[in-house]
């Protein structure tokens, strides 16, 4: 999954797909470079990021949705709001990327309604709050327990089980500790049965693990987690450097399985 962030405020990209050519070209590029589906968000989920209202938001994702799709590129939309997330189906996304984890009724309408795929992620608090001394008794449990419970509330309300993906959200009110608890953790979250997506890419994390401030410097630490992550039972990887990833991934896969399965 390769992230398409269509926003001036994203940590890690800062508005350089903001202009619809520019977030198209981008998608493609990612398209090309192996990705085989495009994250497209029109809402920073940073710590202490401005909310954005539907109206612009719609204005954001929906040129590069309709374009993707238009082309043969699978897209999912990452966002929070059901008025979204169902305009970007209708424009051809396949999937709803919700960091709230489908706690909201009406998202978990939109999904059953267009039979679209879901991604439930565990995020403690809010985007504005949750990295305020994030506690837990046992994170990998509580996570465990709340992914469980979030997709029975969406085969509740008609989406099926097929259709659903998990993900611990990386970073999303955890500290390091956590974080590493989580992915070293990975097997009790995939044994649920879901597909588990990881998302650690240019993460913060990341940074305090290396010592690197600047993102877009984090390029190898963010590789080292997404074939951990492919390691320990990931299905999806969501990754900002695509061709980068893709070659690591296809490297190690073929490492992995050794000699007996290689074509000369
Ligand atoms: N992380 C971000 C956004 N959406 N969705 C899922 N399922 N999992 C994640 O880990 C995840 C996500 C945050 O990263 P990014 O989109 O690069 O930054 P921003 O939220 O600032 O746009």
């Amino acid at each position: 999954m390769g992230v398409l962030n269509v926003t001036p405020d994203s940590f890690s990209d800062r508005g350089s797909h903001l202009e619809p050519e520019a977030a198209v070209a981008r998608g493609l590029q990612m398209a090309h470079e192996g990705s085989d589906l495009i994250d497209v968000g029109g809402e920073s989920t940073r710590p202490g990021a401005d909310p954005v209202a539907v109206d612009e938001e719609l204005r954001r994702v929906l040129p590069a949705i309709r374009s993707l799709s238009a082309g043969g590129i699978p897209t999912s939309i990452d966002t929070s709001k059901p008025e979204v997330a169902a305009e970007a189906i209708r424009a051809g996304a396949s999937v709803i990327n919700d960091v709230t984890g489908f706690r909201d009724p009406s998202m978990r309408e939109v999904a059953a309604r267009t039979g679209a795929a879901i991604c439930i992620m565990h995020m403690r608090g809010d985007p504005r709050t949750m990295q305020e001394n994030p506690r837990y008794k046992d994170v990998v449990s509580e996570v465990r327990s709340y992914l469980s419970a979030q997709a029975d509330a969406c085969m509740a309300a008609g989406i099926e089980r097929a259709n659903i993906w998990i993900d611990p959200g990386i970073g999303f009110g955890k500290t390091v500790r956590h974080n590493l608890a989580l992915l070293a953790n990975l097997p009790t979250l995939a044994n649920l049965g879901y597909p588990v997506l990881i998302g650690a890419s240019r993460k913060s994390f990341i940074g305090k693990l290396t010592h690197q401030d600047d993102p877009g410097e984090r390029l190898g630490g963010s590789i080292a987690a997404a074939l951990f992550a492919a390691s320990r039972g990931a299905r999806i990887v969501r990754v900002h450097d695509v061709k980068e990833t893709v070659q690591a991934l296809k490297a190690w896969e073929a490492i992995a399985n050794g000699p007996a399965v290689w074509q000369e």
